[in-house]
């Protein structure tokens, strides 16, 4: 097993990490912002780093400080975490170059998926069920896309190859706005990501956001884990996550998942990986994969059993995957509620002293977060300061744990998201289960 290794990140799923490394006995190191020295996970590591000031551009994004924090203190792999470097294909370049291991996928595997044109061409290589739209690139032939755009019929969007996440796409409704659609997503592409290519394809009106969940080891294995729905979303920022999504058959759940599962053995796939799809009457289509551990890992946890950051060290440490496809069953219902430092009306953040924290608890409740009594939310970072999880044998049931998990929980001096999340597990379309990306942003603006 890896002796000892670097946390490249902040938060709760720093501490999530760690609590993996200790229980397989691997030494841990925090590397953190000047901001961050009273992160619960910073005082529990072996040894800590500070690698910068606050802004995140010159510390957690900061390639040569987190490098230089492995070497100082003889670490051997460095986890990236999600958000900050986790899917930047130079610095994992950079680890491996320096020697140590990238816990994560190949460079080239990141630099592939970072590029949504090449992406969706080896996804549907592969057999994974795509979008319908342009072969690759568009060229600048506005008679050739308009074509192209009649065929797949409108509406279509265009799609930065470089974005990714809800950055760098338009929606067009009809050929007279095509061309300028066209050259306004190109222009703001070369300018946000330096990378002018652009795509097209038939634009969902009303999809549900489905994920498949996927483990892969350097011994050519790779299994599916089942899917989550994170489809409760406001501008991109998902706030309730679930496993499984409601009304996927066990049926169709192995027929997706068995297609990203032989994905990931055609590109010799490392490590945990997502496949983000769109859902619409009964078919999936690959829009993106992110080549991360993800926020809403646990609730895949929940209805597997399996700890995917523990699979995630024993993979980068060269072992084989412990199990097979058919030794993975789904079981239960997981439900996660992202808790947010931030007004839950205006969405403003809301950073500041924790003056009072009570967490809940009992069967079926789990709490990912880093905070404590009198801890500081600083204003530099991401909002979300904790997961609130919630397991049963049925979504009903999860549901009413986590109705209950809401109401114990204190988070005192700051305002939290938890009321809107209250509101959102009284809706009855909700309680339904299986509503579109679109359905919160409605209800909020009702
Ligand atoms: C789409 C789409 C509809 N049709 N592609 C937004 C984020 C990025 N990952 C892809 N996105 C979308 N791509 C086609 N062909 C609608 C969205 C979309 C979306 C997707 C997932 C979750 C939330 C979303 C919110 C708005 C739009």
């Amino acid at each position: 097993m890896l002796s000892k290794i670097v946390i490249a990140n902040r938060g709760e799923i720093a501490l999530r990490i760690q609590r993996a490394c200790r229980e397989l006995g691997i030494k841990t190191i925090a590397v953190h912002s000047s901001a961050d020295r009273d992160l619960k996970h910073v005082r529990l590591a072996d040894e800590s780093v500070c690698i910068g000031p606050p802004p995140s551009i010159d510390s957690y994004l900061n390639i040569p400080a987190v490098i230089s924090a492995a070497e100082v203190t003889g670490a051997v792999a460095i986890h990236p975490g999600y958000g900050f470097l986790s899917e930047n294909a130079d610095f994992a370049e950079q680890v491996e170059r320096s020697g140590f291991i990238f816990i994560g996928p190949r460079p080239d595997t990141i630099r592939l998926m970072g590029d949504k044109v090449s992406a969706i061409a080896t996804m549907k290589k592969s057999g994974v069920p795509c979008v319908p739209g342009s072969d690759g690139r568009l060229d600048d032939d506005p008679d050739k896309n308009a074509k192209l755009a009649r065929e797949i019929g409108y509406p279509i969007i265009i799609k930065a190859s470089g974005g990714g996440g809800g950055r760098g796409m338009r929606v067009v409704h009809s050929e007279a706005s095509l061309h300028n659609a066209v050259s306004l997503t190109r222009s703001e592409a070369a300018t946000a990501f330096g990378n002018d290519e652009v795509y097209m394809e038939k634009y969902l009106e009303n999809p549900r956001h489905i994920e498949i969940q996927v483990l892969a080891d350097e011994h050519g294995h790779a299994v599916y884990l089942g899917e989550r729905d994170c489809s409760m979303q406001r501008r991109h920022q998902k706030l309730i996550e679930e496993a499984p999504a409601p009304g996927i058959s066990q049926k169709l759940r192995s027929k997706i998942g068995e297609r990203c599962a032989q994905a990931c053995r055609d590109i010799s796939y490392r490590g945990a990986g997502t496949f983000e799809f769109l859902y619409e009457n009964g078919e999936f289509y690959f829009i993106e994969m992110n080549t991360r551990l993800q926020v809403e890992h646990p609730v895949t946890e929940l209805v597997t059993g399996i700890d995917i950051v523990r699979e995630q060290l024993r993979i980068a440490a060269g072992e084989e995957l412990a199990f097979h496809q058919k030794d993975i069953r789904i079981q239960g219902h997981a439900m996660e509620c992202r808790i947010n430092a931030e007004d839950p009306k205006s969405f403003m953040p809301s950073p500041g002293t924790i003056e009072r924290y009570h967490a809940p608890g009992g069967p079926g409740v789990r709490v990912d977060t880093h905070i404590y009594n009198g801890y500081k939310v600083p204003p530099y970072y991401d909002s979300m300061i904790g997961k609130l999880i919630t397991y049963s044998d049925t979504r009903e049931s999860a549901m009413a744990r986590m109705r209950v998990a809401l109401e114990e929980m204190v988070i005192d001096g700051i305002k939290t998201n938890i009321p809107l999340h209250q509101i959102i597990l009284q809706d009855t379309a909700f309680q339904t289960g299986g509503t579109n990306i679109h359905y919160l942003e409605k209800k909020l603006s009702l």
